[in-house]
């Protein structure tokens, strides 16, 4: 089994948590790079990190590729509360990555824009929602939205990208788990 991601990616980074315990081997690549970039054109044109290859299975999109491990891996089914939890933890990452790739062009996300507003709205209700569940110990199991979390949060403490001094129970969570399994091996820090 091959996971396609980065060292960065709090989505490939998620997946690499599942898969502490699990043989496969991770190929890092840097998406942005031509010739990364022309490789995994050929397997997925969604262009986006993680991917996952299981013999001839091409696998896009971490959400699938947990359903796909969880299939495999005899995991329980993720309630409906969790998949909201899940979907929280994205609507976070994906309004951060956005934001964060803008900087990147070179946009001021500062500036008093719809697209901007919405993101940092977005950001600011979620957080506010997962900091009352981490507070209620709601992910004190080690399962596949408590590690989503962790990712998210420990990319946003790499990044810089928010001040976590405002959710103190998340801060609790984050560092109660930094010892976990393929914590320290994907840190995003090594890259
Ligand atoms: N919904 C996707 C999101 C993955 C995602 O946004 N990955 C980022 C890296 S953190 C990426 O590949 N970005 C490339 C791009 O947006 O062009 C998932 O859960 O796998």
């Amino acid at each position: 089994m091959q996971l396609y991601g980065s060292q960065t990616s709090p989505y490939v980074r998620r997946i690499r948590l599942l898969l502490a315990d699990t043989a496969h081997q991770f190929i890092n690549m840097n998406i942005f790079a031509e010739a990364d970039r022309q490789k995994l054109l050929a397997l997925n044109p969604t262009l986006k990190i993680p991917m996952l290859q299981d013999n001839d299975e091409i696998i896009f999109d971490s959400n699938v590729i947990y359903r796909y491990l969880a299939a495999k891996m005899d995991l329980a089914p993720l309630s409906w509360y969790q998949e909201n939890q899940l979907t929280l933890i994205n609507a976070v990452n994906d309004s951060l990555v956005s934001l964060f790739l803008c900087t990147r062009s070179g946009l001021n996300t500062d500036e008093d824009r719809l697209f901007f507003n919405a993101q940092k709205e977005r950001i600011a209700a979620s957080m506010f929602v997962l900091e009352q569940q981490a507070a209620n110990q709601e992910f004190a199991n080690w399962q596949y939205p408590a590690m989503a979390l962790y990712c998210l949060l420990d990319w946003v403490i790499f990044r810089e990208l928010l001040d976590l001094e405002d959710y103190p129970a998340l801060l609790a969570f984050h560092a109660a788990n930094r010892q976990q399994a393929g914590a320290a091996v994907s840190d995003p820090r090594l890259a």
